[in-house]
């Protein structure tokens, strides 16, 4: 690198002059700081630095180039990766899982060739593979291994990831290598790991497994945008295929690929014997919970490429390397108490609290118990000394019990059918492993309510999204859906958070307010009832007209929706006859939300064609209820009898018209009889 000052340009540089000058810069301190992990200047300075290079690649657009550090996050997201056929196969490895494995790989190695063998040993980091090929110094082409013959071109996401170099360093007094492949292993650093899944639990979300389904996931995003803000790093390990260069070790084009700017397999070790190579795999071994990455194993290969050549490979793998697999530590401890989690979608997974053990580099007092079915299945009880280990080396889990410790008097282990936050009903559905909460005011699943109710398919209240919604629960604002219809009363409070502004709060309210008319489908949805869907929920509303009808009705009547089935009916209506429900139900309607669907009536309802006229009080409906009741079912209500009328429908203190119609011999009706013909 020919300079790595911070020099303003006070010099009177042309522009692109201070152009190239920058980038030199830039990609020297990024080197720092991506690559040897030692910056030298501050986040502010190097920024400072890219701040000017954006600038001047604006004014000057002519001036941008592919390599360029800014060109990093480019591209448009794009529908599908293309396929890459490697020219040079990426093999996989042959796995060993003992030292007596591995010696035996070792005779192999040193029967076939008649001669002593030098091994390199590395770090088996858990990611994906990858190649990077590189023309005239610049990155053309990336792309993940696939099945080791074709893979796919994920060039515009490895472009993010600034530990690879867009430009290769030209070699002192050499010109740039025509044409460069080189293998490595894309991984995401444990902490970014944590932090992800931490995020992805939060917003209710599933987790990756472990750091590798993280990376992988990452790397496959179709907008690199988001790739970008991963945190994917890359150690690369293998030189697949160079023009104009030979090598005689390993260790010899390792250290080239050192030179040219990439972050080679950190802590790589050349051992004369086999013993020497058990010898680094047991320190690797042993420090490996330090490592600020994962790893699953530890690669042993044979150093000297011309044995390489030689020892050949299979149609599998090479036969100069095998991967030593670190069996998972395990710990024996006791199982204090069986605990119950309720996740944000309302999930209850079970836990066992742990006489804290030290494992795998931390220490450990959780474990998961995935479900009941895992805790019969094993027999897992209150008091037990059970094994537990790291599964995928990330989250605790119990494998199983020793019963010769099990005390006398356990029992065995009964999951509860209410949820231990709000005691609403749990529910496990058929042909599923996890019981869930159904109470609609649960606070533990509260966050996922209120997502789902201000989703566009639900109450579609724009504006108010997942973030919006922790800060608002957060900051004690809601506790429950009801208080969105307050949150106007509160609005000069809003507008002094962080990231609110004047306009997004009234925006916000505005959209809330507008909620309140939204169809009666819309608030049945918006509930986040199991198995009822936006289309049940349409049928629902549309057969039943109004919530209060829709909640008095029997399963059976539920079920004489068409299309619905005995599982739908039934959750529909245990739902709605939770107190909880009851409680918010009452609150929406309060706060002045629509209760009644504005859907055409029903086409099929049981009076159509038919005419009402209502006379006197009904002890259980207002005039409007039953008008609207009528006409959902596809009847018209007329103020006058006459013979066209088919019902009058007559309550306490009936007048005329009850007279005219007995005179007319028109039908009469009361309260009950009318309740019976609508099924209510
Ligand atoms: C790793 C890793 C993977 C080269 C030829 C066969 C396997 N995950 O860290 N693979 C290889 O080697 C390839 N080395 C590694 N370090």
């Amino acid at each position: 690198m020919s300079s790595n000052k911070l020099t303003p340009n006070n010099g009177g540089l042309s522009a692109e002059e201070r152009v190239r000058q920058l980038r030199e810069l830039i990609n020297y301190h990024n080197y720092r700081y991506y690559v040897e992990d030692d910056p030298e200047i501050s986040d502010y300075e190097y920024d400072m630095l890219y701040h000017e290079l954006v600038e001047l690649e604006q004014a000057y657009p002519e001036l941008v180039t592919p390599d360029s550090p800014t060109r990093r996050v480019g591209g448009q997201a794009d529908n599908a990766f293309e396929k890459v056929i490697h020219q040079v196969k990426m093999e996989s490895l042959n796995d060993v899982f003992d030292l007596g494995e591995l010696i035996d790989f070792d005779r192999r190695v040193r029967e076939a060739l008649g001669q002593d063998v030098a091994y390199v040993v590395e770090k088996k980091i858990d990611g994906l593979s990858v190649s990077l090929e590189y023309e005239n110094g610049l990155l053309v082409r990336g792309s993940t291994r696939g099945d080791g013959l074709v893979g796919e071109d994920v060039t515009q996401n490895l472009r993010t990831i600034r530990s690879i170099p867009l430009r290769l360093n030209r070699l002192p007094g050499e010109p740039d290598i025509p044409y460069l492949e080189v293998r490595g292993e894309v991984f995401m650093p444990r902490r970014y790991f944590l932090e992800i899944n931490r995020q992805l639990e939060e917003s209710g979300q599933k987790l990756f497994a472990n750091p590798r389904n993280a990376a992988a996931g990452s790397l496959r995003q179709l907008d690199p945008a988001v790739t970008a803000q991963r945190k994917l790093d890359i150690f690369v390990f293998n030189v697949q295929r160079v023009t104009g260069r030979s090598f005689r070790t390993h260790s010899e084009s390792l250290e080239f690929l050192k030179s040219l700017g990439f972050k080679i397999t950190p802590g790589y070790a050349v051992c004369g014997s086999i013993q020497e190579v058990i010898e680094e795999i047991r320190v690797i071994g042993e420090s490996r919970d330090s490592f600020p990455f994962e790893i699953d194993g530890a690669v042993v290969k044979v150093d000297d490429l011309g044995q390489r050549d030689i020892l050949g490979s299979t149609s599998k793998a090479p036969r100069w390397a095998v991967a030593y697999k670190y069996p998972p530590e395990m710990k024996k401890t006791m199982l204090k108490e069986i605990v119950i989690q309720v996740g944000r979608t309302g999930a209850l997974t079970p836990n066992a609290v742990l006489e804290p053990v030290r494992i795998a580099g931390s220490t450990v007092s959780r474990a998961t118990l995935h479900n009941e079915d895992f805790i019969r299945e094993k027999d897992i009880r209150e008091g037990d000394t059970v094994w537990i280990r790291k599964a995928g080396e990330i989250i605790p889990e119990v494998v199983e019990v020793d019963f010769s410790l099990r005390p006398e008097n356990s029992k065995p282990f009964t999951m509860p059918d209410k949820c231990p936050v709000c005691g609403a009903p749990a529910l496990r559905e058929e042909n599923e492993a996890i019981r869930r909460c159904t109470g609609i005011e649960c606070p533990a699943r509260l966050f996922r309510s209120l997502v789902h109710y201000a989703s566009r398919d639900a109450m579609n209240i724009e504006g108010l999204g997942p973030a919006l919604i922790e800060m608002l629960l957060e900051k004690g604002f809601i506790r429950g859906i009801p208080d969105l219809y307050r949150l106007k009363e509160r609005r000069d409070e809003l507008i002094a958070l962080e990231r609110m502004g004047e306009k997004s709060v009234d925006n916000l309210l505005a959209s809330i307010e507008k909620s309140k008319s939204n169809d009666l489908s819309r608030l049945i949805f918006g509930l986040g009832i199991r198995h009822i869907g936006l289309r049940a929920a349409q049928l629902a509303a549309r057969h039943f007209g109004c919530m209060d009808r829709l909640m008095e009705a029997t399963v059976e009547e539920i079920q004489s929706i068409e299309e619905f089935g005995e599982k739908m009916a039934e959750s529909l209506h245990d739902f709605l006859q939770q107190e909880q429900t009851k409680h918010t139900l009452s609150l929406l309607k309060e706060a002045g939300v629509s209760m009644v669907t504005d859907a055409p009536a029903s086409q099929d309802g049981i009076f159509k064609g038919k005419t009402f006229v209502l006379t006197g009080t009904l002890p259980g409906f207002t005039r409007a209820q039953a008008t609207e009741i009528i006409e959902r079912l596809g009847g018209k209500v007329s103020g006058s009898v006459s013979r066209k009328t088919d019902f009058v429908l007559a309550g306490d203190e009936a007048g005329s018209k009850l007279e005219k119609a007995k005179d007319l011999g028109v039908r009469i009706i009361d309260e009950q009889e009318f309740r019976r013909m609508c099924g209510i």
